[in-house]
C-alpha cells in the first residue's frame, strides 16, 4: 500500500533565518574579495616603482591612459552585468526583436569600433613622446649596455669625458634626456616606470628611448623582461639633479670602464 510521506515545508521564521545566513554569507565573500583588491590597489598608488605615480610627461600619459581603460572598464563591465541581469528578469515580447538587433549593432560594433580607434589614436600619440628628438637638438645622453646581470651605464656627456657606473644614472632633472640601450648577451628590458614606458635592449642593435624626471629625486628601475636565473636581482637607480648639482655627481664617477 502507498503511503504518502510529508513534504517538510519552511516557515515564515526559518525563510527568515535562511535569509539572514545567505546575507551574512554574500557580506563576508564580498569582504574577502574587496579586501585584499583594495590592499593591492593602494600599493599601485604611489610605490617607488609604480607607473600610477608618474614623475615625467611618458609616464603622464601612460598613467592618463591606464585610468581611462581601467575606469572605462569597470563601467562598461557594470552596464554589461546589469543588462544580463534585465535579459534573465524580464519575459521576451515580440517587439523586442528590433532592438535587439539595434543592441547587437551597436553594441558589438559600432561602440567597440570607436573605443578601438580612440586608443589607437591615443597611443600613436603617447608614444610619440618617448621618441628620440632629432639630430638637430642637443639632449644629454647615456648609454647603457645590459649584461646578465647588471647594467654598465656610460654617460656620454659628462663634461671632462665619458664617466662610468653600475646601476646607477644620473641626469638632470626638467629636461628630456636620452638612454641608448644594447645587450652584451640576451635580450633585456630597460625600465623605470615612474619616468616612462619599457624599451628593449637586443644584442645587435641600439634602442633609444627619450625620458624626463620633471622634479629632481631617485628613481628605481628594473629588467622588465626575464633574462635568466638572477633576472629578478638587476635593479637600477637614476637620479635626476639640478642642473648645479649634476657635474658634482659626475665627478665622483669613474673616468674608465667598472664592473660590478
Ligand atoms: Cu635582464
Amino acid at each position: 500500500m502507498a503511503t504518502t510521506v510529508p513534504v517538510p515545508v519552511a516557515s515564515g521564521c526559518s525563510n527568515l533565518l535562511m535569509g539572514r545566513v545567505q546575507q551574512k554569507a554574500y557580506r563576508g565573500a564580498a569582504a574577502m574579495v574587496a579586501t585584499p583588491t583594495l590592499a593591492l590597489l593602494a600599493g599601485c598608488a604611489d610605490g617607488r616603482l609604480s607607473a600610477l605615480a608618474p614623475a615625467g610627461p611618458a609616464a603622464a600619459s601612460i598613467a592618463t591612459i591606464w585610468h581611462v581603460m581601467a575606469w572605462s572598464a569597470a563601467a562598461i563591465l557594470v552596464l554589461m552585468i546589469a543588462l544580463a541581469a534585465r535579459a534573465c528578469l524580464r519575459r521576451p515580447r515580440s517587439e523586442d526583436r528590433s532592438s535587439a538587433r539595434l543592441l547587437l549593432v551597436g553594441g558589438g560594433l559600432v561602440f567597440p569600433g570607436a573605443v578601438l580607434l580612440a586608443l589607437l589614436v591615443y597611443g600613436l600619440r603617447a608614444s610619440d613622446i618617448q621618441a628620440p628628438l632629432s639630430n638637430g637638438q642637443e639632449v644629454y645622453r647615456v648609454h647603457v649596455q645590459a649584461h646578465q646581470w647588471w647594467w654598465e651605464v656610460t654617460h656620454l656627456d659628462a663634461p671632462d669625458g665619458p664617466r662610468h657606473a653600475v646601476n646607477r644614472i644620473h641626469v638632470p632633472a626638467g629636461v628630456p634626456f636620452h638612454i641608448i640601450l644594447t645587450s652584451n648577451d640576451v635580450i633585456h628590458s630597460f625600465w623605470i616606470p615612474r619616468l616612462g614606458g619599457k624599451i628593449d635592449a637586443i644584442p645587435g642593435r641600439r634602442n633609444s628611448i627619450r625620458l624626463q624626471a620633471d622634479e629632481p629625486g631617485v628613481y628605481d628601475g628594473v629588467c622588465a623582461e626575464f633574462c635568466g636565473a638572477d633576472h629578478a636581482n638587476m635593479p637600477l637607480q637614476l637620479t635626476a639633479h639640478e642642473e648645479a648639482d649634476l657635474v658634482g655627481a659626475l665627478q665622483q664617477l669613474s673616468l674608465t670602464r667598472v664592473t660590478p
